[in-house]
């Protein structure tokens, strides 16, 4: 296996598609995708384009179907909910599909839809991924991240450095056989320094800033903690995912 990080979808390659890519927002988008499907949502369907997600889930019977919009940290109008995983509580979600678009995190994962194996990841269903990956032996593995606008995102990349540091530990592979870049290093050194401490690590990263702003102490909190969710979301068909136990 080998392992390449990208910190943003900016930086992605286009001319090549990896076995397995994995999507990473961990403020907060895979952390709500996660949260949904190990509460029983039916799928999560993602979308860039918030007038195609209306459009769509139109067609969808009503009762079956939530829609969460967010732009700029906040709910857009209209929709039944922003992007907290905190809302995505089991009574609400069960047997529903998520229609969701949000500032970053959609749009990663639209990036990387055309690879064999799509994977959604965050901290809190880190080890799920983890094992996905020691059991399937991809050849070779993309973790991208969703960044800001274009621009790195501190918890993205050291979620990513947290699935490679467990995959290193839990294999026979040294740093150096599974790193396929050197994002991958810089990576396990930024997780390694703040994995006591991820919160904090929130608190410092400029999106973690901007949602403290919005009075979204509880989420930081939420997203912050690792392994708490058995829960793998993988690419059924483009664009939807759902949840594998
Ligand atoms: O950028 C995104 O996709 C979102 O996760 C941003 S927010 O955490 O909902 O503000």
């Amino acid at each position: 296996m080998k392992l390449f990080i990208y910190h943003t979808p900016e930086l992605t390659p286009t001319d090549e598609v990896p076995e397995c890519a994995i999507a990473v927002d961990v403020l907060r988008a895979t952390t709500t995708m996660a949260t949904v499907l190990a509460a029983g949502g039916e799928a999560v369907q993602v979308f860039s384009d918030l007038d195609q997600l209306l459009a769509l889930s139109e067609k969808w019977p009503g009762e079956k179907r939530l829609r969460a919009g967010e732009r700029g940290g906040s709910k857009v109008p209209g929709f039944d909910l922003g992007n907290s995983p905190l809302d995505c509580t089991p009574e609400l979600v069960q047997g529903r599909r998520l229609f969701i678009s949000t500032t970053n995190g959609t749009r990663a994962l639209q990036k990387i839809q055309n690879a064999k194996i799509v994977l959604a990841a965050a901290f809190v269903n880190r080890a799920a991924v983890v094992q996905h990956l020691l059991e399937k032996q991809p050849e070779t593995v993309w973790i991208v991240g969703s960044g800001w606008e274009g621009s790195f995102s501190l918890e993205d990349t050291a979620c990513a450095g947290a699935i490679a540091h467990s995959v290193v530990q839990q294999s026979k592979l040294s740093q150096d056989e599974l790193a396929g870049n050197d994002e991958v290093v810089s990576a396990i050194a930024l997780y390694s320094q703040w994995q006591d401490n991820l919160l904090g690590l929130l608190h410092l990263a400029s999106h973690g800033k901007r949602l403290l702003r919005l009075n979204c102490d509880q989420d930081l909190k939420y997203c912050s903690q690792t392994d708490i969710l058995d829960v793998l979301p993988i690419q059924q068909e483009p664009g939807v995912l759902i949840g594998k136990k």
